[in-house]
């Protein structure tokens, strides 16, 4: 059913995916013609992100259940893992590089196809946020290194040392042996990609990452680089990624996922299709893992990953859920 039909006959409802208040907020041309080739039943607002990170979902679910728009909700929801000192793959406690600094890479996308981004990025804790003023504020999509810093600083962010001593500790540790060798859903475990929809159905979303430990100075993953890390088209829907940055660049994986949804995947199918074409690359491979989350414009989503182990967290109406993701390889 088109939306317009629907809203006529809205009185039918459709349980448990739509209300009535989110009903009264689509009064935006703008979204009544993005949706004209959308089947309903909807479910909006949502947020999903990368693996079991509850405390994030649930902060960009406030922000949509007030109303706000998908672009506060997203870059909200990822800053509360930057700030966690225990996350130690974004933000502030991430482990560092193999020469001892936290570098940070990430991106931000919204409705209307802008994006920013930051490429390792130093002393800043709200990488995101970052990447957000290069999007809204410069004429430019990526800022990297001494200059992102520089102006992040102009910009009123404050310089913070992002090593902790947990984090300091471990790479002390591993540089006795200096072995490059990510573990499967441990050290490659907890880069944040967010999805989220309004509930006016404009679809935002956001990656950060402090990238793979121990990687070389200057190493820059998939996480800011738009296309690959994440990809948004407000026509269509959305998708991100986790794990071995490398193999999604080689990929341009969400870009990939959203043109499959395009094609008329379901999100799972297409995120299905998106790691099969990055083990058809490394066909002797199977010793690094990524996931793959992904959203549509009705809000329905999908995920799949190359080893179990893999999750995704949602918010919806309903509450908020970990959904566990099926894997290439089978458990
Ligand atoms: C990277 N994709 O820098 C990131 C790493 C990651 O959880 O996802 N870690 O390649």
């Amino acid at each position: 059913m088109k939306r317009r039909n629907f809203l006529k006959n809205s009185t039918i409802g459709t349980a448990g995916l739509i209300t009535a208040p989110i009903l009264a907020s689509f009064d935006s041309t703008e979204s009544i013609n993005s949706l004209d080739n959308v089947d309903l039943p909807i479910q909006w607002p949502i947020a999903i992100c990368t693996w079991n990170f509850a405390n994030a979902t649930a902060k960009a679910w406030e922000v949509l259940s007030a109303g706000g728009n998908s672009l506060d909700a997203v870059e909200q929801g990822v800053m509360v893992e930057e700030a966690d000192v225990n996350n130690q793959t974004v933000g502030k406690g991430g482990r560092p590089d193999r020469d001892g600094h936290v570098t940070l890479d990430a991106c931000i996308m919204d409705k209307d196809g802008n994006c920013g981004a930051v490429i390792y990025l130093q002393n800043i804790t709200h990488a995101v946020s970052v990447a957000r003023r290069v999007m809204e504020e410069t004429p430019h999509v990526m800022l990297a290194g001494k200059g992102a810093e520089q102006f992040a600083y102009e910009k009123g962010f404050k310089k913070e040392d992002l090593l902790t001593d947990k984090s300091k500790a471990e790479w002390t540790t591993w540089k006795k042996t200096s072995q490059y060798k990510p573990v499967i859903n441990i050290e490659n475990h907890d880069t944040i990609g967010m999805l989220a929809i309004d509930k006016n159905g404009e679809i935002s979303g956001a990656c950060t990452t402090s990238g793979m430990a121990y990687k070389y100075g200057g190493r820059v993953g998939d996480s800011p680089i738009i296309g690959a890390g994440l990809f948004v088209d407000n026509e269509v829907g959305g998708a991100t990624a986790t794990g071995v940055g490398e193999e999604v660049v080689r990929t341009v994986g969400s870009f990939l996922i959203v043109e499959l949804m395009r094609q008329g995947k379901t999100p799972q199918e297409a995120c299905e299709e998106g790691v099969k074409r990055i083990m058809d690359k490394n066909k002797d491979r199977r010793d690094f893992q990524i996931g793959f989350i992904a959203i549509n414009k009705k809000g329905e989503t999908g995920s799949y990953c190359i080893h179990p182990g893999f999750s995704y967290s949602m918010y919806t109406k309903a509450g908020q859920v970990n959904k566990p993701s099926e894997s290439y390889i089978k458990p």
